[in-house]
């Protein structure tokens, strides 16, 4: 091969490496996700294994930077980056523009390694795409501190709850309506996710995706009969959270594996708005937490949460509360959502 075909293959194989490894530090750091930030890993082994079929030293004695015509030029907000997703985001474009070339300097001589990078390529477009879903999903659910689940099947009734939980500062809801009609729940979805982007509130529907995904709710909540939450991330059309309930740390293990946005941990009390669950309790909560922040996950935690002893769950570790009958029974929703939030706040030093 030329000596010009070695410089590009030398400068985009190191532009690439370094790109994967930010992208690889962003995953295993800002993300604390194992399973993302091992595809990184794995593109970044693959990578090295097929530059290491050529010269080695052909490579590196090509290399010029002192001769580099290229070092030094920059364009306008070249460097600039706002946090480190934009970094990640900046290292994904910088991946895929040094394997495409890689791949056409690679194919003048060794055809199998120019298809193999372009095998990565691809790889890591997949990658870069789950990244940024995941990213967006996690930075939403972050800002959750008090979730409302609202439990009734009367449009007009749901629709008046959302309002006054919004008033009172609620920062998710929750519409968990099971014995409506399709059509129905899809109309009523559909408003309730207008008053909620409005408000700058997270929507979620329960059970069904399609219903999420068609009336473009922020999210849907799955229960351990429901889809899996792979199937639901197939129908996705807009970064979509997805959350997962479990009652038992067999449940928690498995959740963890499915990488939802979130999980739900409850009941943490008995409820009579989930009767046939028993409470899972505060020790669950505290164990729950700590794994599903290794984990980079979020959570909340349900069931029989009131004023009185949401500083109980809070003590344990939650940092989002969910809360229904709580607040949806009672006779000033907005207040009730109002005193929760101020006992979180006073919780949290704020
Ligand atoms: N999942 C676990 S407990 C529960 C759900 C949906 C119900 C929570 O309702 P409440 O009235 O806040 O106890
Ligand atoms: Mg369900």
């Amino acid at each position: 091969m030329e000596r010009p075909v070695y410089r590009i293959i030398d400068a985009n194989f190191n532009r690439a490496r370094e790109a994967i490894r930010t992208i690889e530090e962003f995953c295993r750091f800002a993300l604390n996700s194992e399973s993302l930030a091992g595809r990184a890993k794995q593109i970044r082994h693959e990578l090295s294994g097929c530059i290491g079929s050529l010269d080695a030293a052909r490579l590196i004695s090509s290399r010029d930077t002192l001769g580099d015509v290229g070092v030094g030029q920059k364009v306008d907000h070249q460097l600039s980056r706002s946090d480190l997703f934009d970094c990640c985001t900046a290292a994904c474009k910088r991946l895929s523009e040094a394997l495409r070339v890689l791949a056409e300097a690679l194919r003048i001589q060794n055809q199998p390694d120019a298809e193999k990078i372009e095998e990565l390529r691809y790889t890591s477009y997949t990658l870069e795409k789950d990244i940024v879903l995941q990213s967006n999903t996690a930075q939403k659910f972050k800002k959750v501190q008090l979730y409302i689940v609202i439990t009734s099947v009367l449009p007009t009734e749901v629709l008046f709850l959302a309002n006054k939980c919004i008033a009172g500062g609620a920062d998710c809801i929750q519409i968990r309506a099971k014995t409506v009609d399709d059509d129905t729940l899809f109309a009523l979805a559909v408003e309730f996710v207008r008053l909620c982007r409005e408000a700058g509130v997270v929507s979620i529907i329960n059970d069904r995706t399609d219903i999420a995904v068609a009336a473009g709710a922020d999210g849907v909540h799955l229960g351990q009969t429901d889809l899996p939450v792979a199937q639901a991330r197939k129908l996705e059309l807009a970064p979509l959270i997805v959350g997962k309930s479990t009652h038992s740390l067999e449940q928690l293990r498995a959740a963890c594996d499915e990488q939802p946005t979130y999980v739900g941990l409850g009941p943490v009390f008995a409820t009579d708005t989930k009767p046939s669950a028993p409470a899972v309790g505060l020790g669950y909560v505290k164990q729950a937490v700590q794994m599903l922040e290794r984990h980079g996950i979020g959570h909340v935690a349900i069931g029989g949460i009131t004023s009185e002893n949401v500083d109980q769950v809070l003590e344990a570790g939650a940092r989002s509360i969910a809360v229904c009958s709580a607040v949806t029974g009672a006779d000033d929703p907005a207040g009730a959502c109002r005193e929760l939030k101020r006992k979180i706040s006073t919780f949290r030093g704020k």
